[in-house]
């Protein structure tokens, strides 16, 4: 009896922890990547990875979730482009998060007191095939 039920048990518990084993990478395509956007206290404004690397391009249709600390009550973060249009207000410091989602396009981020000198670009594009 003992036997029968381990022979039973067995392939059922190497199942389960394959589908566990499996869990993470299947999780890595569907969680949102971080990105951080910092303006101010200087006259500069970027848009870069956890490493500090200014970003040029991400993915259209993934999920990305854009921390954005706005450092002066003199400059703002303004992202917009296709279907995104998401702003911090010119006189606050503040700190938000911002759940986006591009499409394939052109995206902008700037200052809307100084659009001129505080501007940055970067590129979605559709997912490699
Ligand atoms: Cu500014």
């Amino acid at each position: 009896m003992r036997t029968l039920l381990r022979r039973r048990l067995l392939p059922i518990a190497l199942l389960v922890g394959g589908v566990l084993a499996a869990a993470p990478a299947a999780n890595a395509a569907t969680t949102a990547i971080t990105l951080y956007g910092t303006v101010g206290p200087t006259h500069a404004i970027s848009l870069t990875t956890k490493t500090g690397v200014r970003v040029k391009s991400v993915t259209a249709g993934r999920a990305y979730t854009i921390v954005v600390r706005d450092r002066s009550d003199i400059h703002n973060f303004h992202l917009r482009g296709s279907g995104v249009a998401r702003t911090t207000s010119i006189d606050a410091i503040t700190t938000v998060t911002w759940r986006v989602t591009f499409r394939a396009a052109t995206y902008t981020y700037l200052c809307d007191a100084h659009p001129e000198s505080m501007v940055g670009t970067f590129v979605a594009r559709a997912p490699a095939a």
